[in-house]
Formats: structure tokens, C-alpha cells, sequence
């Protein structure tokens, strides 16, 4: 099972580009130093061309320049996009955690690694990457004695901590696989994830803390074992000083002391359960020496101005965060951030999901007081890193709000038409691809590569097939539109669920809001709409509804206007801000067997809500979508 919860191996994050991405301001040399050697490069564009045309000198540079190597590749890539093969820095080997850890230890030891932001405010617990060090070589140690070794696959579940962290770089130090699940997952679905990973190990805690709620999860762990026969050890942390029954089976891990010395922040809210907490809260930031923050809790606990007075306490520099979380915290008014300082803050970057433009705007206006350049940036678990953002780019070079916009360095996404053949012209739209290979790309799916081939590299022969679609702008710049399974066919016109959305949105009187299709019996498929509107709106639901029509009829087109339109109070998402569209859908279909597994979702009476809501719907309606679908 491919699961966009990312269970992969570990990865060498091979560039900076946290830190470039987020820069406010571009200078080849001082930003890239290894810049200096390529010839006839002296500004952006030259860079971004030398990355292409000589992508084997440009990688080279990088790895060579920026990671440290047990021995050395001999053959930079040997990549076959049509063929699935893809092979990195041959002969060469590496220690990621020796990468993260030791080299920065021997330069700044008291160096501030992780900043853990635990639940409760103002309690938070500072690592040094010293101190990060000694919990993985001690942890590292302990799973060798318990029997771990290389080419094992440990499965982690954990809430953002600094012992998550450890286990993670504890495992890649020697050498076993890490499997990270979401600490959100039920049993049902963590037994699954063990059994595919063949874990005969596992980390937890005792307890979760998130909003001021514990959290079983060692129980939950307990059951998930009980299917899985595989496991042998379950390594328990104390989170909580609530004692947990133990087994004959669990391993308890004691505490350890933390130290504190000052640093450049990088504030990454995701979860480590989620791609953007692999590669941004942990990888990136270490490799790169940087000082990371680990957020436990939830942006609106014990108040919605959770975010920012962390950015104040914490002095952060770099937020990056969900568009979900953003459109949320607009919902409760400017003054939430206003009663912060948020003065530390130089860029704010946004992951995830398409950010709509009044979203963007706040973000950009009132976070970041007008003055930090906000970046969208596209990218997905299959890349291992951003790909398409605003920065770096030169200083005054535009931002156009919710465009991920420019090609990072390495990257060449292209578009292509339905029988494959390129896009070359600008202002078009197709589904998006990557044209050459990159080093923190997926290589294969687990025990399934014939899968991963059919998924990525047979759609679209010689490319990478990403899975969204994307509109190249007059001026070439990229915005994504969104999955292209999200696409809804209505009377043979093909529409995207994101921009559809995007109009929606900007009714002042909405937060946010859903678009899924319906089967319909004359247009094949028809739109509806779920809308979160804003407290206090004082507008009748009616006459929303109308204006909401009337908008999307005239920004797109009189057939993409929706036929139904559910006010609902949210809508259901994953903890990592994506709309769970399959539940909407089945709801529509009136199909509640078939839900599937919510143990993702952030807020399960999200779901209960939604479904009376459709109820009431329909029975006021005469021709409801429930009479034209045959489910
Ligand atoms: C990093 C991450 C990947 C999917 C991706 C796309 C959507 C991510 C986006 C975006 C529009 C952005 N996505 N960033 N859509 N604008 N800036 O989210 O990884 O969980 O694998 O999801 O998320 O659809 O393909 P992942």
C-alpha cells in the first residue's frame, strides 16, 4: 500500500534547500558557495541552466561540498526515468546521522539542534546537537544490544519529541530502515504498517499529550500487536508520568538531560509523522547545522494565538506551515497575532495544499507585517524536498500570491498533453511532470516496484509523473491546480476541484470551503460545494448560496457553478491539512459503510456533523443528489 503518510527509507537530504528556499535575499555566492567553480554562472537564471544542462557537475558540487563521506561515488547518476531505474552517487557511502550530528558537533556542540515545543505553552525543552548526539549513539547502542541490525526496518511511533528525532537517527546510524507512522494512526491502521514493514521493533511512548488531551498510545500499540506477530520488543518512552501496563515484550527507556545555547530558528509545524516533518523538521535543518523546532500541539491550544506567541517565546525566523491551519487562524481575527511580536519572523513558507490568495494575503499582511516574502512551495513525499518556489530567486524578483512559481535548482517540471507529448508554449495547463531525475527523489515503493513504475514513470514515458496538474502562467510560472484525480468531468468540461475553490474563497464571507463531484445522470457529473464560512457572518444561508453560485458561474463558467452548496461547521482533514475528499465523497453517495479508515482525521465529529448536514439537505431539496446517484 503507497501511503501519502511517508513510511520510506532514510534519505541523505542532499541540498540546503530549507535554508536557500526560505532566504529573503539571493546571492550566488554567499548562498551557494559551490556556485563559484561553474562556469559562466553569475546570476539565477545562469544557475538554474548549469543546474540542467550540467545536472552531473551541479549535483557532484553539492554532495561533495556539503555532506561528509565514509568513501566516495564514483558515478554521479545512472537514472532511467522510462525504465524506473534510478541510481545516485554510486559507490559512494554515507552515515546520514553522522551528517546531522557529528559534523555540527564538532563545529558548534552547544549549538541549540531541536527546539521542542511541547504541548503545554511556554514549557518548552531546548537539545543541543551535543546533547541529540549522545541520545542517538545511547539509543543506537540499545537497539544493537535489543538485536537490531543493518537492513532492519524500525517502525517509530511517536509524537514530535526529541527521543522521535534520536530513534530516527539512531536507526539510519546503524544502518536499519525507519518506518515513521503518524501517531494519529489506530491500531487497524499502524498493525498494518508494521506487517508491511516486517518491524520485529517498535518505539513508542506511554502517553500523548495534544490540546490538553492525553493520548493513549502505547495502548494503542498493545493492539496492534496483538496482529502482528513480527513484533518482538516495544521500546516505551515516558511522555507522561502516567504509568502504562507493561508486557514481557516492552523495554521502558529511561529520560535524558538536556542542555541550551542560542541559535537561528526554523520553525516547521508538521508533524514528523508527514513527509514535511521528515525533510524539514529533521533532516533538512540537522544536515544544515540549523536549530529546529518539534511542535507537539495544536495551533489553536489553548488559543488561537498559539503560533505566534511561540514565534515571539521562541524567537522564530522561518515559519513554514499548512494553508489549513493559515485559513483557520484568519477565521479568529488579526488581533491573535497582533498581541504577539512576531518581529523575529523573515520568511513564512506554506506546504501541502493550493494556498487561495485571501489566505496567502493574511498570512503575508498580518503574520508577516507586510515584510516577509511568503513562499508557496510545492512539493510531495515522492520528492523528498520542495521543488517549485517563489525564493531563492533575485531579491526583488516578484511574488505572486499562491503560485509556487519558479523551478528550484535540479528541477525541470514540465507539462505534457493527454498522449504525453510536452507543452511548450506558456499559459497552458496539463498534468505535471518532472523531466530529469534529482537525488532526493522516491526510488522505488517497498516491496513493489513494479508499482512504483506503473504509478511515476509509466504515465508519461521519460518522465516523472507527479500526480497534479499545474497551469504555466503567460510569464512561465508554474501554479499547481491541484490532484488530478480531484478533476470533476461535468457535461464533458473538465474542471479542477482547486479552482473552483479559489473562487469560492473569496467571498469575504467564507473561510474555506470543499468541491467534490457527484454522479449525475444528465451531466455525468455534478459539482458540490462544502463551505466553512467565517464567525459572524449575519448573511442568510440562501442567499450565500446564490452568491457563491453566481460568483463561480461568472469567474469560470456557468457549468462549473455547484449544484449543491452544504454550509458545514469544518470539513475533514488529516492532522497534515489534507481535505479527506474520499469522505466527502462517500457522504455525498450516501455510502457511510464505506468511509474507509478515519484514524487520520484531526477531528472525527467532523464527519457525524457532515453527514446530518447532507441529511437535512437533502430532505429539503427536491432533487437531491441522493435520487440521481446509483452508488
Ligand atoms: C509535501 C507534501 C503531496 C501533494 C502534492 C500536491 C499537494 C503540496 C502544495 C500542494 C498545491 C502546494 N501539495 N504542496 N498543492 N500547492 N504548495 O505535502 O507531501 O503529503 O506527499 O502531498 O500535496 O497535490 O502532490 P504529500
Amino acid at each position: 500500500m503507497w501511503l501519502r503518510c511517508t513510511s520510506k527509507c532514510v534519505f541523505a537530504s542532499l541540498s540546503r534547500s530549507y535554508n536557500n528556499v526560505l532566504s529573503r535575499s539571493f546571492n550566488i555566492a554567499a548562498f551557494m558557495p559551490e556556485a563559484a567553480g561553474f562556469e559562466g554562472v553569475s546570476d539565477r537564471a545562469a544557475l538554474q541552466e548549469f543546474s540542467l544542462s550540467n545536472s552531473d557537475h551541479f549535483w557532484a558540487a553539492v554532495a561533495r561540498h556539503r555532506l561528509t563521506w565514509i568513501s566516495p561515488f564514483h558515478t554521479v547518476q545512472d537514472c532511467d526515468l522510462s525504465r524506473g531505474r534510478i541510481k545516485w552517487f554510486e559507490g559512494g557511502k554515507l552515515n546520514v546521522s553522522v551528517n546531522c550530528l557529528d559534523r555540527h558537533v564538532h563545529t558548534c556542540p552547544e549549538k541549540v539542534a531541536l527546539i521542542w515545543e511541547r504541548d503545554e505553552p511556554g514549557s518548552e525543552v531546548k537539545v543541543t546537537y551535543r546533547s541529540l548526539l549522545d541520545m542517538t549513539c545511547r539509543l543506537g547502542n540499545l537497539l544493537r544490544r535489543r538485536g537490531v541490525k543493518k537492513g532492519d526496518c524500525v517502525t517509530i511511533y511517536m509524537p514530535p519529541c526529541p527521543l522521535a528525532v534520536a530513534s530516527m537517527l539512531a536507526c539510519a546510524r546503524i544502518g536499519a530502515a525507519h518506518n515513521v507512522v503518524f501517531a494519529g494512526f489506530s491500531a487497524e491502521a499502524l498493525a498494518e504498517r508494521i506487517r508491511d514493514a516486517q518491524s520485529s521493533t517498535v518505539i513508542t511512548v506511554n502517553q500523548g499529550v495534544r490540546g490538553g488531551r492525553v493520548i493513549e498510545l502505547k495502548k494503542t500499540v498493545d493492539t496492534a500487536v496483538e496482529g502482528c506477530p513480527s513484533v518482538k520488543q516495544v521500546f516505551v518512552a515516558m511522555r507522561t508520568e502516567n504509568p502504562v501496563v507493561m508486557t514481557d515484550r516492552d523495554v521502558s527507556m529511561e529520560e535524558y538531560v538536556f542542555s541550551y545555547h542560542d541559535g537561528d530558528v526554523f520553525g516547521c509545524v508538521a508533524d514528523i509523522g508527514w513527509i514535511t516533518g521528515h525533510s524539514y523538521s529533521v533532516y533538512g535543518p540537522l544536515a544544515n547545522g540549523g536549530t529546529t523546532v518539534l511542535f507537539e500541539s495544536t495551533p489553536v491550544y489553548p488559543n488561537p494565538g498559539r503560533y505566534w506567541e511561540m514565534v515571539q517565546r521562541l524567537r522564530i525566523n522561518q515559519f513554514y506551515g499548512a494553508p489549513t491551519a493559515i485559513r483557520l487562524l484568519l477565521k479568529y481575527g488579526d488581533h491573535w497575532v497582533h498581541k504577539y511580536d512576531c518581529s523575529t519572523l523573515k520568511t513564512l513558507g506554506s506546504v501541502g495544499e493550493p494556498i487561495n490568495t485571501e489566505a496567502w494575503e493574511w498570512y503575508h499582511r498580518v503574520v508577516g507585517d507586510g515584510r516577509c516574502p511568503v513562499v508557496d512551495t510545492w512539493w510531495q513525499t515522492e520528492t523528498g524536498g520542495i521543488c517549485i518556489a517563489p525564493r531563492p530567486s533575485d531579491p526583488d524578483a516578484e511574488i505572486v500570491p499562491g503560485m509556487a512559481m519558479r523551478p528550484f535548482f535540479g528541477m525541470k517540471p514540465v507539462l505534457v498533453d493527454g498522449e504525453g507529448k510536452l507543452l511548450t508554449s506558456n499559459n497552458t495547463s496539463g498534468p505535471l511532470c518532472l523531466a530529469q531525475p534529482w537525488p532526493g527523489m522516491a526510488r522505488t515503493i517497498h516491496n513493489n516496484h513494479q508499482r512504483f513504475i506503473e504509478t511515476y514513470c509509466q504515465p508519461y514515458p521519460g518522465y516523472f509523473f507527479t500526480g497534479d496538474g499545474a497551469h504555466r502562467s503567460e510569464e512561465g510560472y508554474y501554479q499547481i491546480t491541484g490532484r488530478l484525480d480531484d478533476v470533476i468531468n461535468v457535461s464533458g468540461h473538465r474542471l479542477g476541484t482547486a479552482e473552483i475553490e479559489d473562487v469560492v474563497n473569496h467571498c469575504p464571507a467564507v473561510a474555506e470551503s470543499a468541491v467534490i463531484g457527484y454522479s449525475h445522470d444528465v451531466k455525468g457529473q455534478a459539482v458540490y460545494a462544502f463551505v466553512v464560512l467565517k464567525k459572524e457572518v449575519g448573511v442568510p444561508e440562501e442567499d450565500l448560496s446564490q452568491l457563491l453560485k453566481d460568483m463561480v458561474s461568472k469567474s469560470i463558467a456557468k457549468y462549473a457553478c455547484p449544484d449543491q452548496i452544504q454550509f458545514v461547521q469544518r470539513l475533514p482533514k488529516t492532522r497534515s491539512g489534507k481535505i479527506m475528499r474520499r469522505v466527502l465523497r462517500k457522504v455525498v453517495e450516501q455510502d457511510l459503510g464505506g468511509l474507509g479508515d478515519l484514524s487520520t482525521l484531526d477531528d472525527p465529529a467532523a464527519v457525524q456533523e457532515i453527514v446530518q448536514g447532507h441529511q437535512d439537505l437533502c430532505s429539503g431539496e427536491r432533487h437531491s443528489p441522493l435520487k440521481v446517484h446509483a452508488s
